[in-house]
Formats: structure tokens, C-alpha cells, sequence
């Protein structure tokens, strides 16, 4: 693989109809910071193939690593990000979504700002919906995310506005190995259970992590269709957040004690 300072993990299942080939290949040949790793998760439609026929255009920056059968988001970006962190580790790893809801111009964004604060260790892209500015999102969804949001906001006792976006990006140390270590508990809302981690690993001053995590408001977002991502799914979060507060809340509380005491 190349030798570029971040590296992108996107999850891939079933994408070949709505990939957006062409916005792959021109940020590529105009950024040269990046590379990417598409991690095709089981995909039962031509999307192996067509990112195969993807990377062979620029093999140095573009990869692809199959798994089967399907097992999800979560374990096709924990795949990738081990696959990143075991050879030739770049100082900087990200994980996107395929469908580009967040476009790839955002990724010099979230770089700039490791760039400029040298205590942050994870970027979130934040769908903050503003006059002016370019987020679109289902209606529905975006009620039901606010509820989500907020209750996540509280499991982890950190004032977070969105753990949800698929846009996210990581200084790579030590704790950044450990907090992708294990497998996930949950398979829908793993990005809330990679933050409670987080906390956890960081629990000798939680209070910091409100410097060391920081959300980036995004500019541009749109909702893409062809989501495979069903209503019924907002209550299986709901389920899995109750799990991540009895495996990590008594942890993160009693650390948040400590540090208030
Ligand atoms: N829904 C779903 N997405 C997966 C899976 N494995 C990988 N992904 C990827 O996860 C990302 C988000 O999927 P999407 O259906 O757009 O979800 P949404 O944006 O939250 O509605 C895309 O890059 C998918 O290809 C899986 O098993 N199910
Ligand atoms: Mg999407």
C-alpha cells in the first residue's frame, strides 16, 4: 500500500448499483494524503467484482479486502481497521460510508483539524441542520436520530450531538489498537460502543475527552437512497444501547465520579 498519511476503511454491502465510482477516482488523483481500503462485506450482488475492476485502476492507492459471509457494518469496518493497523500503519485512519452521504471533499476537513490541534484524537462528522447549509435528511430519520442521539449522549455521559454519521476519523496510538481490539456487542450502533471504549480506556481523566473528541459540523450531507437500513432498526438500537450501558456505564460513571470528587 501506499504511504499516505490517512487511510480510509469503507464497508461495502451489496453497493454495485449506487458506488460512486468517478468521485473515488477524482479525489484520489487530486489528493494525494489518502488511500483507500473497501472492505466488500459478503456482498451477494457484482460489487466484489466492480471494486476489484476499481482498485486495478490505481493499485497502489486503492484496495480491497473480501470477507464472507455478510456480518455487518460493524465487523466489516473492525476488519478493515485491524487489516490497516497490522502492517505499515498510517498516522491517521477513517472509515466512510460507500454511498458518500458525506462527499469526500470533508476528508481534508477532519485531517485539518488533527493538524491543528495536536490533543485530538477522534473526529465525528456532525449532521447539524442549519440555515444555510447542505444537510439533507429524511424527515423521519432525522426525529428518530435526534432521539437516539440524545438518549447515547447520555449512556455515555458526554455532550455529543450525533455518535450516528458514517464519517469519522482517528489519530492512530496505542489507544486506538485497544479500543478496536475486540469484536463489537453490537452490530447497529457500534460507533456509540467505540466512544463508551474510548471513555473507558481513557477513564483516568474522562473530562479531557471532551478536547480530545471533536465533532465536526458538516457543510454537505445528504441522505442517499438505497439505504438498507430498515424503521424497525431504530428499536434494535434501543436494544443494543441498553447493552452497551450494562457492559460499559458502571465503568464510565464511576470514572466520571472520580474525576468530580
Ligand atoms: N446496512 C448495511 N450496511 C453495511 C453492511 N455491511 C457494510 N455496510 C456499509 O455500511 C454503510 C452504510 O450503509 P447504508 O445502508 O447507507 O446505511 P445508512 O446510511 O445508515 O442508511 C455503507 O457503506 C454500506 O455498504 C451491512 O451488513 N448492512
Ligand atoms: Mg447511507
Amino acid at each position: 500500500m501506499s504511504r499516505a498519511a490517512v487511510r480510509v476503511i469503507v464497508p461495502c454491502f451489496n453497493e454495485e448499483k449506487r458506488f460512486p465510482t468517478e468521485s473515488f477516482l477524482s479525489f484520489i488523483k487530486r489528493e494525494e494524503d489518502y488511500d483507500f481500503l473497501f472492505v466488500d462485506d459478503g456482498s451477494s450482488d457484482g460489487t466484489a467484482v466492480l471494486l476489484e475492476k476499481v482498485c486495478a485502476l490505481m493499485p497502489d492507492r486503492l484496495h480491497v479486502l473480501k470477507s464472507q459471509p455478510n456480518q455487518g457494518k460493524a465487523a466489516a469496518v473492525r476488519l478493515g481497521f485491524l487489516h490497516a493497523l497490522e502492517s505499515q500503519t498510517p498516522r491517521f485512519l477513517a472509515y466512510w460510508d460507500a454511498d458518500l452521504a458525506t462527499p469526500l471533499e470533508t476528508l481534508p476537513e477532519f485531517f485539518r483539524v488533527f493538524r491543528e490541534r495536536p490533543e485530538v484524537e477522534i473526529v465525528l462528522g456532525s449532521r447539524v441542520k442549519l440555515l444555510g447549509w447542505d444537510i439533507q435528511r429524511q424527515i423521519l430519520r432525522h426525529y428518530l436520530g435526534r432521539v437516539f442521539a440524545t438518549c447515547a449522549s447520555h449512556v455515555l455521559r458526554l455532550p455529543v450531538y450525533d455518535t450516528q454519521c458514517g464519517a469519522k476519523m482517528f489519530r492512530v496510538n496505542a489507544v486506538l489498537h485497544e479500543i478496536w481490539r475486540e469484536p463489537f456487542l453490537s452490530r447497529w450502533i457500534f460507533d456509540v460502543e467505540l466512544l463508551a471504549r474510548y471513555l473507558s480506556a481513557r477513564q483516568d481523566n474522562p473530562f479531557d475527552s471532551e478536547r480530545r473528541i471533536y465533532e465536526s459540523p458538516l457543510k454537505t450531507w445528504r441522505d442517499v437512497k438505497g439505504s438498507k437500513v430498515k424503521p424497525a432498526d431504530f428499536f434494535k438500537a434501543f436494544a443494543e444501547l441498553f447493552r452497551i450501558q450494562m457492559r460499559y456505564g458502571r465503568i464510565i460513571s464511576s470514572s466520571c465520579a472520580k474525576v468530580g470528587s
